[in-house]
């Protein structure tokens, strides 16, 4: 039987067939579960809904987490669609290309403000709205990088924001458990994504995962995908407030 079976899921985050939402949402659709996708403007509308015109009975609803209405408008619409809601994947972050190279001590106010409001504050912001729809329980993940435990080159105000991302999983977590609600991370190894895109000398910090993960390979988002469909199962119903590392083993060498 399929373990996501009757359960509602709302999906953020793919922008294309390499998204790691993408990914997670191939999981979650293999066990069942019913998916809501948004994309953030116009101009990636048509590629989302080419994707999730690929798995049956999903939807698309349109969300820029950077605009309180339009948070109120996807949870409307969740409302109506769904009426109870089991799942929230958040696979979100920006960060503009010149704060992520060269020396973290030159970012600038905004620059700061705004990777932290699309990658960090948009999971609570969102959390905020679609929790009252989570009236069977519920189980909330979102996606982090080693960056937030260590300084990391070129990664620098992301680093930051994941940090306040991963503190926001565990505060979350304690806010929610009374509703039997869960929160947790997945922290991912590096993966050639259109976000990694942003990361300078993206390669060579493929190459060192090789080398040196202990399983002496790079993730693959398949395997995000099925961590995510755990998260989201009751087989991980004890777990809340915490990082999973996705990564090979990577995190874990010197
Ligand atoms: O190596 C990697 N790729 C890793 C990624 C390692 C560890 C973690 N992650 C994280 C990322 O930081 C992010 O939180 O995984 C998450 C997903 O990233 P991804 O799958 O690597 O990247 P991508 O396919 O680009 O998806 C991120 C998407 C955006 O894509 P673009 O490239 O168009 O910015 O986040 C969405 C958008 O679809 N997004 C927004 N959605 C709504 N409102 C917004 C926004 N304002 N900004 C970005």
């Amino acid at each position: 039987s399929q373990l996501l079976a009757n359960k509602n899921i709302l999906v953020m985050g793919v922008a294309n067939d390499r998204s790691i939402a993408w990914a997670i949402a191939q999981s979650l659709a293999g066990q069942g579960a019913r998916l809501a996708f948004t994309y953030e403007n116009e101009r990636v509308e048509e590629r989302v809904r080419k994707l999730a015109d690929t798995i049956p009975n999903s939807v698309v609803l349109p969300c820029n987490v950077t605009v309180d209405a339009e948070i109120d408008t996807l949870a409307e619409a969740l409302k109506t669609e769904f009426g109870v809601l089991h799942g929230f994947v958040h696979s979100i972050a920006f960060a503009r290309t010149e704060e992520l190279e060269g020396l973290y001590v030159d970012t600038s106010r905004d620059g700061f403000a705004l990777a932290h409001d699309i990658s960090a504050y948009s999971l609570t912001a969102v959390a905020k709205r679609v929790y009252p729809l989570m009236t069977e329980g519920g189980s909330i993940m979102t996606m982090t990088y080693l960056g937030a435990e260590r300084a990391m080159k070129n990664y620098n105000v992301m680093g930051v924001a994941k940090a306040a991302l991963e503190a926001s999983i565990r505060y979350l977590a304690n806010d929610l458990g009374q509703f039997n609600i869960r929160v947790n991370g997945i922290s991912a190894g590096p993966i050639r994504t259109l976000a990694a895109k942003g990361i300078k000398d993206f390669n060579s910090i493929l190459r060192q995962v090789e080398e040196k993960a202990p399983l002496r390979r790079t993730t693959e988002t398949a395997e995000v995908g099925d961590t995510a469909m755990f998260l989201m199962s009751h087989l991980s119903r004890g777990v809340t407030g915490e990082v999973i590392h996705v990564d090979n083993g990577y995190h874990i060498i010197g």
